[in-house]
């Protein structure tokens, strides 16, 4: 059976640890699991992902936004649908809701630009579940141990508050889809409660 699941919350949320341990679980249990990230997945989307996170020059909100519609576009077409098309199962860390919560509510570009966008770069491909992983800014700011914070990273508490809030409302308006976690106890916990979620939609 091939399923596509994204993860999503703000910097530092704990979704990249949670997607490596579900890849482990489904790998242990006979899925061919294929792990992916955005922006990247795909060689042109990463050089596109280092232009976004590390570019010496200021970049527009709405350069921004065009750039990871190209790579997402990129991702969907090179990497996603194949794997999906071949029977496999696709993980990836972010996906197009990143682009609401960050572009839309964070930088305060209009919605309903940032979902057309997002529905032509993907061509309608959607996850059949998205793990939100909300948990307080600061929390968040604490648990990332990077040494030096990239373009995005270096936006403030304020900015990844709205971010959570764009996430919620989303969430809000899509429960079938969107699941959200409390990404504050243990991994171990939060693994229990995303095992269980995808047992509850018929996935596992
Ligand atoms: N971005 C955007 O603006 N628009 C878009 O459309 C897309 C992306 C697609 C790159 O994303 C940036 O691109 C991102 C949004 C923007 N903003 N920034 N910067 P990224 O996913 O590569 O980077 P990130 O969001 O900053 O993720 P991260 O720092 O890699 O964190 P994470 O994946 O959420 O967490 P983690 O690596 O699993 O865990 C972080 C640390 O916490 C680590 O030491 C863990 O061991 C620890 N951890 C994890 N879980 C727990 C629990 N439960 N308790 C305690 N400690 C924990």
């Amino acid at each position: 059976m091939s399923f596509f699941i994204s993860f999503e919350g703000i910097d530092g949320c704990g979704k990249t640890t949670q997607l490596q341990r579900l890849r482990e679980h489904l790998t242990s249990i006979g899925y061919t699991v294929i792990t992916t990230r955005e922006p990247g997945g795909t060689a042109l989307a990463e050089a596109i992902r280092n232009y976004l996170l590390h570019s010496p020059q200021p970049l527009g909100s709405r350069t921004e936004l065009l750039l990871f519609g190209a790579a997402r576009a990129q991702h969907v077409d090179e990497l996603i649908r194949p794997a999906l098309e071949r029977g496999e199962v696709v993980l990836s860390d972010r996906f197009a809701d990143s682009s609401v919560a960050y572009q839309g509510g964070g930088l305060g570009l209009p919605l309903d630009f940032v979902r057309r966008m997002n529905a032509f770069a993907t061509d309608g491909l959607q996850p059949h579940i998205t793990f939100l992983l909300d948990v307080d800014p600061a929390i968040g700011q604490q648990r990332r141990l990077r040494e030096k914070e990239d373009r995005i990273e270096g936006r403030g508490l304020e900015f990844q508050e709205r971010v959570r809030a764009a996430y919620l409302e989303m969430a809000q308006a899509e429960p079938e889809r969107i699941v959200t976690v409390d990404a504050t106890p243990s991994p171990e916990e939060i693994h229990r409660h995303i095992l269980q979620a995808l047992w509850q939609h018929g996935l596992l």
